[in-house]
């Protein structure tokens, strides 16, 4: 896929689902334990699940299980009894979840003391939409490479509705790699638009005591995808380049 399509269909992926997952809420109970989501990118129901993380502010470590993908199969069989995704085990509650909206009326009760709000439900309609996106995408995110794996989950910032996150993830679910995925939505106006050209005038400033305060007073500004690989000591932005580290790393 050559980029200008790369990033345009990811615009449209997001524009499709309306949007959904740029907002992040002001306040998060980040549990102690990280809440485990097994996750495909491209599958029409997890998108829903990770819009709702980003939508709580929630981070979570992704087991990708894209389709031909043997290494996170058997494992998911052992949890669930089957080999359907999304799948959210949460070691804070032993909470062991199948199906989307089981899953993220879970998230919302647990995390927000709240119902899940309806445009989260999977209808239909949303669910027509969602594989919609993965179609614009090509499927990609769908089906495994050939890949060597990880000893130690990489980090990526990112929210759902980033058309240059999705990229990355796409990649990382591809190439079987889990990761803790640090979700960064929008909480104010002044967040709305790329980091070098945001809507808001003058200068930028996030929300204090917020994660995108804590990435700010780091980088100097706040821009997603950002990956932290502990196996290379890498840490890096830009989708591009991200994208080709991790061909060049772990894809055979
Ligand atoms: N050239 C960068 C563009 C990244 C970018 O603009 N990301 C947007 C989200 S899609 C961003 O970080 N916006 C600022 C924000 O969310 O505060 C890349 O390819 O990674």
């Amino acid at each position: 896929m050559n980029r200008t399509w790369d990033v345009t269909s990811s615009v449209i992926a997001s524009t499709l689902m309306g949007w959904r997952g740029s907002m992040g809420s002001r306040s998060v109970q980040q549990p102690e334990k990280l809440p485990e989501l097994y996750d495909r990118e491209g599958c029409p129901k997890c998108r829903l699940v990770r819009e709702a993380v980003t939508e709580l502010n929630l981070d979570i470590r992704i087991i990708p299980v894209p389709q031909g993908g043997t290494r996170f199969l058997q494992q998911l069989k052992d949890v669930s009894g089957s080999d359907e995704v999304p799948y959210l085990v949460d070691p804070n509650t032993n909470t062991r979840l199948g199906g989307a909206d089981l899953i993220v009326e879970y998230l919302f009760r647990h995390y927000a003391g709240k119902s899940a709000p309806k445009q989260l439900h999977a209808t239909s309609l949303t669910l027509v939409r969602s594989k919609l996106a993965t179609v614009v995408r090509q499927n990609q995110g769908v089906r495994a490479l050939p890949s060597l794996a990880a000893p130690q989950d990489l980090t990526l910032y990112s929210f759902e509705s980033s058309p240059y996150s999705r990229i990355v993830r796409e990649k990382l679910s591809e190439l079987e790699l889990p990761y803790k995925l640090i979700n960064i939505g929008k909480q104010q106006r002044a967040d709305v638009g790329p980091a070098t050209r945001r809507l808001h005038l003058g200068p930028y400033k996030p929300l204090p005591n917020t994660k995108r305060s804590e990435f700010f007073a780091k980088h100097g500004n706040v821009q997603v995808p950002y990956l932290i690989d502990p196996n290379t000591g890498v840490d890096m932005f830009e989708s591009a380049d991200i994208s080709a580290y991790l061909d060049k790393t772990y894809k055979r």
